[in-house]
């Protein structure tokens, strides 16, 4: 598993869509202490044991660019951003990492497992935040195009779980774990509301459980989403 990006950054403008490539592209989203970076490892290691290699990334971040902005994002107080620049911030991350790390690795064959993806700004900035979703929609297809995920992984969990669990970790509160529990509960129910709307892309599975059986939902989703590659059987 490749859990850095490449150390030789691609200059050439490169275009969607994912399908013209042979590596596939799985997100991961979900709020607070939902277990994504836990479930985007263990997936990773499953698919290296099946043979498939793979990148484990993360947004905001995940290029070295969008690692810069990502310190402006989860560092400051809670309001140092206007919600309509915080979303044009995420943006500008996603295409430099959909640029210089996704597309050149899913051109190598490279299975991409990104811990969030564009869901996140429409779920945070959007149903969290109250930035208006048609202007959300249009700097995603400006940073993102068609180049969407293949699957999406949403991991749900109710708010105060969530939080249980990520206050029991020892790692620096971010600007968004300071943000109040309502927004938390908007956010959530915006995850739901994108998942409904795209059911062919998105699959909510419930996070509640412990990772082992979290773990065997994801692979028995990525296993029907990509039936057709023989390396899952294997
Ligand atoms: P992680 O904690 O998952 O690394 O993400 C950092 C924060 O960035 C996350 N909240 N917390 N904690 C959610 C936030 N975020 C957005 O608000 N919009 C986005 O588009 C993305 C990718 C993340």
């Amino acid at each position: 598993m490749q859990t850095h990006p490449p150390g030789v950054w691609g200059t050439k403008v490169m275009t969607p869509p994912v399908t013209t490539t042979t590596g596939r592209f799985i997100s991961f989203e979900g709020g607070e202490g939902a277990g994504k970076s836990t479930q985007s490892r263990l997936l990773c290691a499953r698919l290296e044991n099946h043979g498939i290699e793979t990148l484990a990334t993360r947004e905001p971040g995940g290029s070295p660019g969008a690692e810069h902005i990502r310190n402006l994002l989860v560092s400051g107080a809670v309001g140092r951003w206007e919600p309509l620049t915080e979303a044009l911030l995420h943006n500008a991350a996603r295409r430099d990492h959909l640029q210089r790390v996704i597309l050149p690795a899913l051109t190598r064959g490279v299975w991409v497992i990104s811990d969030r993806f564009a869901d996140s700004t429409l779920a945070y900035q959007g149903y969290g935040q109250g930035v208006a979703h048609e202007k959300l929609n249009q700097m995603r297809d400006l940073a993102v195009g068609d180049a969407m995920p293949e699957l999406t992984l949403m991991l749900d969990i109710p708010v105060a779980d969530g939080f249980a669990r990520t206050h029991s970790r020892a790692d620096e509160t971010s600007r968004y774990e300071k943000m109040d529990s309502a927004m938390h509960e908007r956010l959530r129910q915006g995850f739901l509301a994108i998942a409904a709307a795209e059911p062919e892309r998105c699959r909510v599975l419930s996070a509640a459980a412990n990772a082992d059986n979290v773990h065997q939902l994801i692979w028995q989703s990525v296993c029907e989403r990509f039936v057709e590659d023989a390396r899952l059987n294997g």
